[in-house]
């Protein structure tokens, strides 16, 4: 496996030094982009765009193709994996619904891990066909949910619930969400296995709603499952270490267990400063965060400013920070604003270091 010609998001995810800070964006490729919309109009349904590994490829591209960012990342999604489940994924006007959600015992009993080979083909091969197209530019990002966000949905089967199905049951039957999470452990280190075997150069989990837990529950339902997964994970492909990003959303007061998890670097919202995040788990992982989304949405000035502020907090002399967003761009963020961010961070962090 040939290291990216810009390898500067590798170094940074295992705190080594860089020039200046690598950037890329969660859900850097989507709605916000005219072309990402014109793709998707195309396809029809956004199931049908990830399950094309050559469009999936395509919209991949499209904001390396636009904006100097320093990491591609696959392009599917987390529930890929309780669709291959056999769940039936759908998108409402709402949002990510599953024809057969897990409500009773039998079903959670009889949940299976999908052969990542078999229905979850399709996601290897946009993996192979996105890390063709990169051509050695820039590193390929995989990904997959962590066991407990993917139990949300998987039990909830519709947005806009808050989790009520999913929580009650940690709570009357604690039996049966380990059941879902284990098999969903095992399913996802296989998934990104897989993911990894076929080419991408670092892996993220993302626990998106993680933080809607008890530090208890936190640790027990989520973090555990985390834990688990980075210990199967192949750590090293052709002599290169495969670095491990998690993300919990709202997990600001757990860094410090959430960094001895087995991770390289820890995702952060917006809801912490990074630099007192530094001072808690600096030394032991490489921090990747945290501008609000809604940054975006302001006047360019207000972007130059607040991503200065967030690389000033971060502080000299900058080794272990990959600049991004706490969340996924907004769709109504202004495709030109996010040049802007890009820029910033690339200039600013650059003169920071030549200090
Ligand atoms: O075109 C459309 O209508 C679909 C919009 C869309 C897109 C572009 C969805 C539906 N998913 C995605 C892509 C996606 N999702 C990527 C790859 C693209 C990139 O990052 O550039 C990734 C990494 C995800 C991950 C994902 N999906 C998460 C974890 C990150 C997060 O946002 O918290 C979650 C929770 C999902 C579920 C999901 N998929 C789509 C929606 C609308 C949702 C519900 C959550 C949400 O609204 O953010």
């Amino acid at each position: 496996m040939n290291r990216p010609a810009n390898d500067t998001f590798l170094r940074a995810l295992l705190r080594q030094p860089t020039e200046y800070a690598p950037v890329w964006l969660m859900r850097q490729a989507g709605r916000y982009l005219p072309e990402y919309c014109e793709t998707r109009k195309r396809v029809g349904s956004f199931p049908d765009l990830c399950k094309s590994p050559s469009l999936a490829c395509e919209v991949a591209l499209q904001p390396l193709a636009r904006y100097r960012l320093d990491a591609a990342i696959l392009f599917s999604d987390i529930l890929t994996v309780p669709d291959a489940m056999g769940l039936g994924l759908y998108f409402s006007e709402k949002g990510p619904c599953f024809e057969r959600p897990l409500r009773e015992e039998r079903a959670i009993r009889d949940l299976a891990v999908p052969d990542p080979h078999g229905p979850l083909r399709y996601v290897m091969d946009a993996v192979t066909e996105t890390r063709r197209a990169l051509a050695g530019s820039v590193p390929l990002i995989g990904f997959a949910g962590s066991p407990f966000t993917l139990a949300c949905y998987m039990v909830e089967g519709e947005p806009g619930s808050e989790f009520a199905r999913l929580k009650t049951m940690i709570y009357d039957r604690p039996d049966l969400v380990h059941r879902i999470l284990s098999t969903n452990a095992e399913a996802v280190t296989e998934y990104l296995n897989a993911q990894i075997e076929s080419g991408v150069h670092a892996v993220m989990l993302f626990d998106s709603w993680g933080g809607c837990l008890s530090e208890a529950a936190y640790r027990e339902f989520s973090l555990a499952y985390m834990r688990r997964i980075l210990g199967g994970l192949i750590r090293e492909r052709d002599g290169q270490r495969i670095p491990s990003i998690v993300f919990t959303k709202g997990g600001g007061l757990w860094l410090e267990e959430i960094a001895a998890c087995g991770c390289d670097a820890l995702g952060l919202d917006w809801t912490i400063g990074i630099g007192a995040a530094r001072r808690r788990v600096g030394e032991r992982v490489a921090l990747q965060g945290n501008l609000d989304p809604s940054v975006l949405l302001a006047s360019p000035d207000a972007i130059i400013r607040e991503t200065r502020a967030v690389l000033d907090d971060f502080g000299a002399p900058g080794t272990g920070h990959v600049f991004n967003l706490g969340h996924g761009v907004s769709r109504f963020t202004p495709p030109e604003h996010v040049a802007v961010l890009v820029d910033t961070v690339h200039d600013y962090s650059r003169r920071l270091r030549e200090k």
